[in-house]
């Protein structure tokens, strides 16, 4: 068994498929590090620290999951904490093209670090931070997306008042 495997991801906000691929990659490998990376070209809606903040909410149950940040690669964050993997969800064939290349890249940059694909469960395959955001912005029901805690920030943050 590998010892220490890293998830890394914006996590803008974390989803059930995110937590679902973090709790499977909890069961394979020791210890499990959810790394924030934070130099992500995207405009995020949650701050680093919230980002984190929520996903340390929902692993509160796995003892072997710890949360972090990271500005820079991928790779040097794995180096830095000792991690000898790398483990991404797979959703659709779109993700595909992405992830190859990320691989690939992470690989010219560092041979020893291997990555692993864990597919999504069927009910999560359509599940993304961008489409949660979608939906939250315009007041739609989000219980089956995200956990509550997370519907609740998220409500906050396009300022909805709780009913
Ligand atoms: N079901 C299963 N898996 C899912 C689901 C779902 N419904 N939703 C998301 N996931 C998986 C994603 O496939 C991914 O593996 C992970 O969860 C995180 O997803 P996101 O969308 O939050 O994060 P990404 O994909 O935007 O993260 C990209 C990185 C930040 C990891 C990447 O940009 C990166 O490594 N940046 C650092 C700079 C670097 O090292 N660059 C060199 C390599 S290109």
């Amino acid at each position: 068994m590998g010892k220490l495997g890293v998830v890394p991801g914006s996590f803008d906000p974390v989803t059930y498929g995110h937590l679902d691929i973090i709790k499977r990659a909890s069961k394979v490998f020791a210890e499990i590090r959810v790394v924030v990376l934070n130099n992500s070209s995207k405009n995020p809606l949650f701050t680093v620290e919230e980002r984190m903040d929520l996903i340390r909410t929902v692993t509160r149950d796995l003892p072997n999951v710890r949360v972090e940040s990271f500005s820079g690669l991928l790779v040097d964050y794995a180096k830095s904490v000792g991690a000898s993997a790398i483990i991404r969800g797979l959703r659709a064939v779109s993700d595909f093209e992405y992830e190859m290349q990320i691989t690939s890249m992470n690989r010219v940059l560092e041979e020893e670090i291997e990555t692993f694909f864990i597919m999504t469960k069927n009910q999560y395959s359509f599940l993304s931070s961008s489409i949660v955001k979608e939906v939250a912005k315009y007041g739609a029901d989000t219980s089956e997306l995200v956990p509550a805690e997370v519907g609740v920030a998220l409500r906050r943050k396009y300022a909805i008042e709780e009913a």
